[in-house]
């Protein structure tokens, strides 16, 4: 079940200078930075809130590493904005089974790892009114801080 949007995924040409935007303009801070060879992408995560099933909502601020990545791809079409959203689920191997059942077209499968430790797959955007849509399991435990 899907219980929290986990983040909304923000692609931008200049991660350091897009990060100083939303912390001088709303005060977010960096809870974690990664990079994700897979994704192609240098990313970071700024908390927004904790949500009641004992997950967190955030905003996931995206710069491709290699032009030809997803990122790298949508940047160059559309400049910058937001990417995907992602909607928290305690088992995104069920759900993702059970939407693909619907007849959405799952890109992965199997989930692929995304930050900080969590497991993740999409939905493919033309089966979603447009919207490039993450399903997300969060890593069990603390999340990793840093
Ligand atoms: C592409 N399209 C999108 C879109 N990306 N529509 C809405 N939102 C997006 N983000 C549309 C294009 O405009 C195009 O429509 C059509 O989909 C095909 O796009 P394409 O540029 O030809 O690219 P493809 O087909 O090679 O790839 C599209 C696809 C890809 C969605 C399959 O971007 C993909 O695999 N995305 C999932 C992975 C990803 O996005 N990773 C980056 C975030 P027209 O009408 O022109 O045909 S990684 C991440 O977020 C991780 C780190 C995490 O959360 O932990």
């Amino acid at each position: 079940m899907l219980t929290r949007i986990d983040h909304i995924g923000i692609a931008c040409f200049d991660l350091d200078r897009t990060v100083e935007f939303y912390r001088a303009t709303y005060g977010f801070e960096v809870l974690h930075t990664e990079v994700n060879e897979e994704q192609g992408v240098r990313e970071a995560m700024l908390k927004i809130n904790e949500t009641s099933d004992g997950g967190a909502s955030y905003l996931q601020l995206l710069e491709p590493i290699r032009e030809d990545s997803p990122v790298g791809k949508w940047l160059a079409k559309n400049g910058e904005g937001v990417h995907h959203i992602a909607f928290g689920t305690a088992d995104v191997d069920g759900d993702a089974a059970a939407i693909r059942g619907k007849g959405v077209r799952v890109l992965y499968d199997e989930p692929r790892r995304g930050s900080m430790d969590s497991r993740i797959t999409f939905l493919h955007p033309k089966d979603c009114h447009g919207v490039l849509t993450e399903l997300v399991t969060s890593a069990p435990g603390p999340r990793a801080e840093h």
